[in-house]
């Protein structure tokens, strides 16, 4: 499908064995006493909610595994601001266009905390950006999808940064030291990203026949994408049994989606809009709303690079990184000039 961007609880309850599911190292299950005794000692710190810093022991798996993870966050954020650049020039007002910038601003910013909290961890900022421009690096899948309208720019805030806050939020608590405190601004301003974004669809809907139709347009494009982004389901997530016992996740793909529809469906109803799923419904008995199954073909899909945008994105974001080449060289000349003034001045 072409892209049509420029048409228009805690973790485990208790567990004892300690899974090691991604590729990262030890392939088994193990329980605790079953641990070497720095890895045992390790676990221990993680149990008692002492946080990791950079200088800590801690085992290959742990560190490969936020490598992974903080790094695939960062490409998001990265890539996340394309979607929404399609729009400002076409924003309708000088402040819905102010803000809109000042949004992917911050969406850069928080690219580049999670490149700052990775680097910590013994990689280099050029080998992230080496593998996301070869394509071997995942990003949201949500950020594969057009924007079609401006009516897009509301959905996108409301749902995409209303269910990265719910993702992210508990990561404010994860064990890792650097990614806990990076997650804390980025959570704040996600919050003004998620009001504007709701704002924009609440002038939507008190606007025209036509621009309440936008909204619910842009609603049912971007609902199910916006549940995938949590994830698999638990029972096909590979990761989650070591990640929750390392407290990098401290809730399950399924426990926050679940937070997501049970926090948006009142939302769409406030609005006046229909949540696009006919198996949606408030089940009195768990206090929660059931909802109908997630296309994982598609999801697959759009991991596997085939979703209707992964090729442009990818093309958008290798351009723009070869097209800042001449200002790195200048930073970078500029700071041997200061450095070689320094050691002739010592
Ligand atoms: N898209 O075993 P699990 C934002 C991959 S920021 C693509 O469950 P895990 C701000 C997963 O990586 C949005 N890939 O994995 C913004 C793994 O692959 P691997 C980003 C996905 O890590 C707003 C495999 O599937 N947020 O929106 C997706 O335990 C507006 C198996 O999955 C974060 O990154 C997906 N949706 O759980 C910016 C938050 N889901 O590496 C601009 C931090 C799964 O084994 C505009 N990350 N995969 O090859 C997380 O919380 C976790 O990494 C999950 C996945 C929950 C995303």
């Amino acid at each position: 499908m072409p892209c049509f961007d420029d048409v228009v609880g805690e973790p485990g309850g208790g567990v004892s064995v300690y899974a090691q599911l991604v590729d990262t190292g030890a392939q088994r299950l193990r329980a605790l006493e079953d641990l070497p005794p720095q890895e045992r000692e390790f676990q221990q710190r993680i149990d008692a909610g002492t946080k990791i810093e950079p200088k800590d022991w801690m085992p290959e798996g742990y560190r490969k595994t936020l490598v992974r993870q903080i790094s695939q966050h960062a490409h998001s954020e990265i890539v996340g601001q394309l979607p929404e650049a399609n729009w400002v020039t076409r924003a309708p007002t000088l402040q819905r266009k102010a803000i809109l910038l000042a949004k992917i601003q911050d969406e850069a910013g928080h690219g580049l905390y999670l490149y700052s909290a990775a680097e910590t961890l013994g990689v280099s900022r050029d080998e992230l950006l080496a593998a996301l421009h070869a394509g071997k690096a995942k990003y949201s899948s949500i950020f594969n999808y057009p924007t079609l309208s401006w009516a897009d720019m509301g959905a996108i805030g409301w749902l995409v940064d209303g269910s990265a806050i719910i993702n992210q939020i508990p990561l404010c608590r994860c064990s890792y030291g650097p990614y806990a405190r990076a997650m804390v601004r980025v959570c704040k301003e996600e919050s003004f990203h998620a009001r504007q974004g709701y704002d924009i669809m609440m002038a939507l809907c008190k606007g025209s026949a036509e621009q309440r139709q936008m909204a619910q347009d842009a609603l049912n494009r971007w609902w199910w994408p916006s549940l995938m982004m949590f994830g698999p389901s638990d029972r096909d997530s590979v990761n989650s049994a070591q990640s929750a016992q390392w407290r990098i996740k401290l809730f399950s793909n399924d426990e926050l989606r679940q937070r997501m529809v049970d926090q948006t469906v009142p939302q769409a109803e406030r609005l006046g809009l229909t949540i696009p799923d006919p198996a949606l419904r408030w089940n009195e008995d768990t206090g929660h709303y059931e909802f109908g199954e997630i296309d994982w073909t598609e999801f697959h899909d759009v991991l596997k690079g085939n979703g209707p945008c992964n090729r442009e994105r990818l093309r958008t974001r290798v351009q723009a990184y070869e097209d800042g080449a001449w200002f790195r060289d200048g930073l970078l000349a500029h700071a041997e000039k200061q450095a070689a003034r320094r050691s002739l001045a010592a």
